[in-house]
């Protein structure tokens, strides 16, 4: 009797079809896939619940919280050059952030300063992901992703002090512009969430030129508890 394949292994034998690991037809060869394995050491023992008592909303965790943290272990998706890369990125992201505190408590930031202290990663990895044909819209905590797509430290520092030879030529204060001439970057939108269908619109526009590539914006959990949000993902 044939034995049954376990489905992982089934999974595998589909992706050896093709070149980048898609079942698709030969006449798209641009086509590209965004599926990531998943690497993890660590496979959460607990659930988290939102619970409602009237007015109230809190959340419940309940399962094994006393689990060991995960060994420190090689990257499997990034080799150590890349690493190194994205932690110069990062550290740069931090720097030029310390730098900005100092200007603001200095009073030559005109307006407010948004940093993304502790949020290096997120920013600098994700942007580091994308190709160059891609499109990035960053939020304001997402300089670190300005810095991958290209922006100097120097244009932060300039918009953030309103200076003529600043990304905006002044016009703006904060981190509220983009360069959808060269970097393929979207300024920010202070309403929070409204990204997500600007960007959709972006990717629409690029299939129907025909043309495959990745769309990536950032939001909070403020951001997503907007109820206007999943309409604007469901335009995604
Ligand atoms: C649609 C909309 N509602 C409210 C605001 C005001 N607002 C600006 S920042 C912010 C909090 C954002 O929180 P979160 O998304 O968690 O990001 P964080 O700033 O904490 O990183 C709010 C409510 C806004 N900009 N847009």
């Amino acid at each position: 009797m044939k034995k049954k394949q376990p489905k992982t292994a089934a999974r595998v034998k589909l992706r050896a079809n093709s070149s980048n690991g898609s079942k698709r037809p030969a006449s798209l060869p641009q086509q590209r896939t965004f599926e990531i394995p998943d690497y993890r050491l660590e496979k959460p023992a607990f659930t988290v619940r939102q619970i409602r008592k009237g007015e109230e909303c809190c959340y419940e965790v309940s399962g094994d919280l006393s689990a060991p943290a995960p060994p420190i272990r090689d990257s499997k998706y990034l080799n150590k050059q890349q690493c190194i890369e994205i932690y110069r990125w990062m550290v740069l992201n931090r720097r030029m952030e310390q730098a900005l505190e100092n200007l603001y408590k200095q009073g030559k930031v005109v307006g407010g300063v948004y940093f993304g202290l502790g949020q290096e990663a997120c920013s600098c990895a994700s942007a580091y992901a994308l190709v160059k044909d891609d499109w990035l819209a960053p939020m304001i905590r997402n300089q670190g992703a300005l810095l991958v797509r290209g922006f100097e430290p120097r244009d932060m520092m300039m918009q953030y002090m309103a200076k003529a030879d600043s990304p905006t030529k002044g016009r703006d204060g904060t981190s509220h512009f983009g360069d959808i001439s060269q970097r393929n970057v979207v300024s920010p939108i202070s309403m929070l969430g409204d990204l997500v269908p600007v960007m959709a619109g972006v990717a629409l526009g690029a299939r129907l030129q025909a043309r495959n590539i990745a769309v990536m914006t950032y939001i909070g959990d403020g951001g997503q508890s907007n109820i206007r949000l999943h309409r604007k993902c469901s335009i995604a």
